[in-house]
């Protein structure tokens, strides 16, 4: 534990070292800003534009695509919330292999499983000390079975990053709505999934809470659940009710047009963030509230803001129309094409996509889903394997020293294109050797600087002149944009407007294969 503290420490330290390197001197790298009473929206904006994800949420990012795995009492009695008093003896897989799950999720080009440790109905997929609701007092492997630790071993075998979701909301837990002693339950809990399973690098709190007027008021102590988690494994974010990463707001997997990593925020008690710890210091005045407003972060939203914070959007969505697997559902899984609409629609505006697939009563993910995710896959890598932007000569109306131009297309993450300061519209063009055909663009923002363009666009050259083919507002990590296809030997993008100077790190054109929507 101590060896692993010290490397941690040593890996947080050396990346916010990095960070600090790439920005401008005399401005520290934070995952927040703390704007002053009365502060003209110019400086309010260049702070924006000098926020920066945490070590820990660029690797989030960094992963794009990740699965869920809601499997529990309810994949045997076939409901969606189970309201605790299930009978643990209905929890039978019969032929249970986290190993095919998580063979399938890695071939479909997901990066991290989080599996339901416990939904709603309190039952546990790990045999805790704390309840004996759980798979001890189940048939399954004798009651001598842990879901948990198969499935992280699973993860660890093929190289996954493995996350948990354990639901606040505990219908089972007869403390629940005595809120200390609840509170206390749930650390324990925690404590048991962060300390017994190795790497943990997502925790998921779920927002819903079904108590009707009659129902028990449980008041969550957040702050502390944060501490738990900062302690045991520092690494992981902490999505939805938690001060990393951002519920996007719907279930449908399609996420804004317009999308802000950085977004204004109300803290509890800022004074809180000076005492806070160096390493967390959002944490301590950090509390969940609805975000799912179409705009978040416009210069409109941030303008009187008091603070802004780092908060990017994750998009989850189910593979079918129930989180849990239903027989009488497999009939409804997502088609490929589906599937790959979901993912322009979030990973290509700037958001994590977080796709649920629920494995069925055997134990294992369901035949139909598989289908799906390979014909996902094959569209996706047939459209991405050559970026057709290589081998251009690129030129750009301005570019800073040591960020030029031709680093968009040098194949590297951590090589940019900006310009001088305050320059903040600018236009890169792209001469290829012969005609091109695309009808996909990728676009990527560094955003180790922040996150910065406000409007851009795309046109390529015809005979008679520039003719626009796409456009868009917010690129973010990644942009991906879809439209008919164009024929042309020269394009150029224009970046219209920007908080402060623009950054690209990359920059792509694809062509879908034949039947693509
Ligand atoms: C919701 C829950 O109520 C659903 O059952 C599911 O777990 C989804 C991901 O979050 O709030």
């Amino acid at each position: 534990m101590h060896e692993s503290f010290q490397k941690n420490t040593l890996f947080l330290t050396l990346a916010g070292l990095m960070l600090f390197a790439l920005h401008a001197p005399g401005q520290e790298a934070k995952n927040y800003a703390l704007i002053k009473p009365g502060e003209p929206i110019e400086a309010i904006v260049r702070q924006a534009a000098n926020v920066v994800p945490s070590p820990r949420q660029l690797a989030w990012q960094e992963r794009e695509f990740i699965a869920f795995s809601h499997f529990g009492i309810n994949t045997f009695t076939d409901r969606e919330w189970g309201d605790g008093t299930e009978d643990p003896s209905s929890f039978n897989p019969t032929d249970f292999d986290a190993r095919q799950w998580v063979k399938v999720i890695k071939a479909a080009g997901m990066k991290l499983l989080i599996l339901t440790a416990k939904h709603h109905d309190g039952f546990c997929l790990w045999p805790s000390k704390y309840t004996e609701h759980s798979v001890k007092n189940s048939p399954w492997r004798n009651g001598k079975g842990d879901v948990v630790k198969e499935v992280a071993q699973a993860c660890r075998e093929f190289g996954i990053k493995f996350g948990v979701y354990l639901s606040p909301w505990d219908r089972h837990e007869p403390t629940y709505g005595d809120s200390p002693v609840y509170n206390e339950h749930f650390r324990n809990q925690l404590r048991e999934l962060l300390t017994n399973y190795g790497e943990i690098a997502e925790v998921w709190f779920d927002g819903a809470c079904g108590e009707g007027p009659n129902g028990k008021k449980q008041v969550y102590d957040w702050q502390s659940y944060y501490r738990v988690i900062r302690e045991l494994q520092p690494h992981a974010v902490i999505a939805i009710m938690g001060p990393d990463v951002r519920w996007v707001g719907t279930e449908s997997g399609y996420g804004r047009e317009t999308e802000w990593s950085v977004i204004p925020i109300v803290l509890q008690n800022p004074d809180a963030i000076a005492a806070a710890s160096k390493q967390n210091p959002i944490d301590a005045a950090f509390f969940p509230r609805d975000l799912t407003d179409e705009d978040l972060g416009s210069r409109q939203k941030i303008k009187n803001a008091t603070a802004l914070v780092w908060y990017p959007a994750e998009t989850d969505v189910s593979i079918r129309p129930g989180w849990f697997y239903h027989e009488s559902q497999d009939g409804q899984v997502k088609s490929p094409e589906q599937l790959v609409d979901i993912c322009y629609s979030s990973v290509g505006r700037n958001s994590v996509l977080l796709l649920n697939i629920p494995p069925d009563k055997q134990g294992q993910i369901n035949e139909a889903d598989v289908k799906s995710l390979m014909g996902m896959r094959a569209i996706l890598d047939r459209t991405f394997r050559t970026n057709l932007v290589e081998g251009a000569r690129v030129k750009a109306s301005n570019e800073e020293a040591g960020h030029e131009a031709a680093l968009v297309v040098d194949r590297s993450a951590t090589t940019f294109w900006t310009t001088d300061d305050g320059v903040e519209s600018a236009v890169l063009e792209f001469d290829f050797p012969e005609d091109r055909t695309f009808d996909r663009a990728m676009l990527q923002e560094d955003i180790r600087v922040g996150q910065r363009v406000e409007a851009f666009r795309l046109e390529a050259r015809d005979g008679k002149g520039w003719k626009e083919f796409t456009k868009g507002t917010t690129i973010g990590y990644k942009r991906l944009l879809r439209f008919p296809a164009v024929t042309a030997k020269r394009v150029r993008l224009t970046i219209d407007a920007s908080r402060t100077s623009p950054t690209l790190s990359s920059f792509g054109l694809f062509k879908s294969p034949p039947g693509s929507r």
